[in-house]
């Protein structure tokens, strides 16, 4: 949809940014004569920038700060109050290395896919039972992902629900309700209230001993952390923190989900994907399922003093957003941007202008620090279903733009054989 009005500092964007969705940003920019959009978004006066440049400017950390940048409809739904990405300098540093120690040996991202792919042969293993049953994918993936990564972080199930169902249900809902004010918000914060209370409740008995913490485990981690001022977590924000675990791992179905309707809709990568031994090709696939489909719109932060930027003043306080979704569709940094094609990383189009988590580097600032971890499991998704024989009954893929998150409305349903 092309946009009525022209962005504006004198209006403000945030009834445009919810339902004109991942169009909102690209849009503006495509008016914009400078590539620069200036606008307000929640009554702060927004600037919203794009390109390896901006991406630089952005994760300066003298440039941006975090602290009171998230509004409570995102911290109540998605991230969590107190997170991790509401911090600044050598709190976050601090709170960060913790996240980042979970991934550094054979106990990190390879251990977390075994347990993925032993849940989805498992779940393989129920619908071949039943052949008559379609699935819904997305679903499914969100399950598996809850699952496995209960297994990974030493999260006793069930928790809540012995199947992880209802964790996987919670995970979904945080996400799904963030950047809405509908009632997908009232569930998002419904689900955190719940899951958040579980696992605090999880948190005190493991440092009772009361419950048992597999050492080294996230639970482990988590539970005996010690935040930059020498203090352990509130089990509140521990369960937050946990949860900034749980949750985005099971986001991961999102993408498992694209994933599907990309092999659906070019069934010409299923043969090489099966004959890929090296796994290059599977993780090709999975780079440009995270450059091709919308996930993450923009990431924002506070100018944290007054800054310059390409000879324009930006007064401090101003919310700059780096527009990700867009920068992944320029011409100026992609042949041929919508054209799904597995194969641009290794010939020539470098991964440095991806940055569908983030840009700058995962240590020392805010990119996700689960990268790794969604491209390892994306792509063992990817291997997973170009190896299976499914029919693709009818239905509705299409993936609305207006609704943040997107998803083919399907969900994408299939059968096995
Ligand atoms: C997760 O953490 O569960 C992974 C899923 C996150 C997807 C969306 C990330 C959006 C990023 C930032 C939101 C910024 C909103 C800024 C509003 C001013």
């Amino acid at each position: 949809p092309t946009l009525k009005h022209p962005p504006s500092v004198w209006t403000d964007g945030t009834p445009s940014l919810l339902t004109h969705g991942y169009a909102w940003l690209p849009d503006h920019m495509r008016a914009s004569a400078d590539g620069t959009v200036r606008t307000r978004l929640l009554g702060r006066r927004t600037v919203a920038l794009r390109g390896p440049e901006a991406v630089a400017f952005f994760y300066d950390e003298q440039h941006v700060q975090r602290r009171a940048a998230l509004p409570d409809p995102v911290l109540d739904t998605l991230f969590g109050q107190g997170a991790v990405h509401t911090l600044d300098g050598v709190a976050h540093r601090v709170r960060k290395a913790m996240f980042l120690s979970l991934l550094k040996d054979e106990k990190g991202v390879e251990a977390l896919r075994e347990h993925v792919l032993l849940r989805w042969r498992e779940a393989v293993g129920r619908w071949r039972g039943e052949p008559e049953e379609t699935v819904v994918l997305f679903d499914e993936t969100a399950r598996v992902l809850a699952l496995a990564v209960c297994d990974w972080t030493g999260v006793p199930l069930p928790l809540t629900a012995a199947d992880g169902g209802q964790l996987a249900r919670d995970c979904v809902a945080m996400v799904d309700g963030f950047a809405t004010a509908g009632p997908r918000q009232l569930r998002a914060r419904h689900a955190r209230r719940r899951q958040e209370q579980a696992l605090a409740q999880l948190i005190v008995r493991v440092r009772e001993q009361r419950e048992t913490a597999p050492d080294g485990s996230a639970l482990d981690v988590v539970a005996r952390h010690r935040d930059a001022d020498g203090s352990v977590l509130d089990p509140h924000l521990a369960a937050v923190e946990l949860l900034n675990i749980i949750r985005p791992t099971v986001a991961i179905a999102w993408f498992a989900t694209f994933a599907a309707h990309a092999l659906h809709r070019w069934p010409q990568h299923r043969d090489p994907l099966r004959d890929d031994a090296s796994g290059h090709l599977a993780t090709g696939f999975a780079h440009e399922v995270r450059r091709f489909y919308p996930f993450a719109p923009f990431v924002g932060g506070l100018a944290a003093r007054e800054l310059q930027w390409r000879g324009e003043t930006v007064p401090e306080g101003t919310l700059l957003l780096l527009d990700l979704y867009g920068q992944h569709h320029d011409p100026q940094w992609w042949d041929h941007p919508y054209r799904f094609d597995p194969h641009r990383y290794g010939t020539g189009e470098s991964l440095r202008h991806l940055v569908p988590q983030g840009g700058g580097d995962a240590a020392a600032g805010h990119r996700c620090p689960g990268e790794d971890i969604t491209v390892t499991l994306l792509a063992a998704f990817v291997t997973e279903l170009a190896g299976l024989d499914v029919s693709v009954p009818d239905q509705d893929l299409t993936i609305p733009l207006s609704r943040i998150p997107a998803l083919p409305r399907s969900g994408f349903r299939f059968r096995l054989g």
